[in-house]
């Protein structure tokens, strides 16, 4: 614990995908240890988990973000500040891997997240002809898209948590915390206004 009444730094970690990825049952997971029943997400969803990390506490606030195509416009105004992307792949789903791919190619593009590690996970390996971690990686190419950043693909099945968390150890593991936590919150709170301010148009 730090001292009494200090709050622990924070970390932004980024949940992207497409929708059905599997999203928000890994967030629910992870946050209650339990298989929630899920409605595709119209916005977005935000939980706190308190993690130690180098012998501190820390806060990681884990941004699950709808990834329907229209939400996919908007997946850029949480991009800064991001510690880490946390990408999630139906591998079960072989017919929408491109459609994945490019959207992954697209996120890590972006300026904002240049140098931030990238975790994907293979979810829904629990279903019969689930592509492997082997065939994600070359599917989509990470050697090449990752270049200049860390990478880790993790193997896993948000409906029965096999994976999970392992891959929430490396998600600790791998972020990388900002220097200014104020900054963070006040970010945090922008990105609530402008969430609310677009949703008025
Ligand atoms: N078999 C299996 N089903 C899963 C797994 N993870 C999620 N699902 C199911 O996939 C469906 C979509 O899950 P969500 O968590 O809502 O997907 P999402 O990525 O949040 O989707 P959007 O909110 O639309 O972006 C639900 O019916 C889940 O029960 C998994 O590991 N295995
Ligand atoms: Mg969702």
């Amino acid at each position: 614990m730090g001292l009494r009444g200090s709050k622990p730094p924070e970390a932004r970690v980024l949940l992207l995908g497409l929708d059905n990825a599997g999203k928000s049952t890994l967030l629910y997971k992870l946050k209650h240890n339990a298989c929630v029943c899920t409605v595709p997400t119209i916005g977005f969803n935000v939980e706190m988990l308190e993690v130690r990390k180098n012998r501190k506490n820390i806060a990681l606030t884990l941004w699950d973000v709808g990834g329907q195509g229209k939400m996919r416009e908007h997946w850029k105004s949480f991009h800064q500040d991001t510690a880490a992307v946390v990408f999630v792949v139906d591998s079960s789903d072989r017919r929408r891997l491109g459609e994945a791919r490019r959207e992954l190619d697209n996120t890590l593009r972006s300026e904002q997240l240049r140098g931030r590690p990238l975790i994907l996970l293979a979810n829904k390996q629990d279903v019969n002809g689930a592509l492997n971690v082997t065939e994600i990686k070359d599917m989509f190419n990470l050697t090449k898209i990752c270049s200049g950043r860390d990478w880790f693909v993790q193997p896993c099945s948000a409906s029965t948590g096999v994976g999970v968390e392992e891959a929430f150890k490396r998600v600790v593991q791998m972020v990388k915390l900002p220097s200014d936590s104020g900054a963070m919150r006040d970010n945090i709170k922008e990105t609530v206004h402008y969430l609310k301010a677009s949703r008025k148009h």
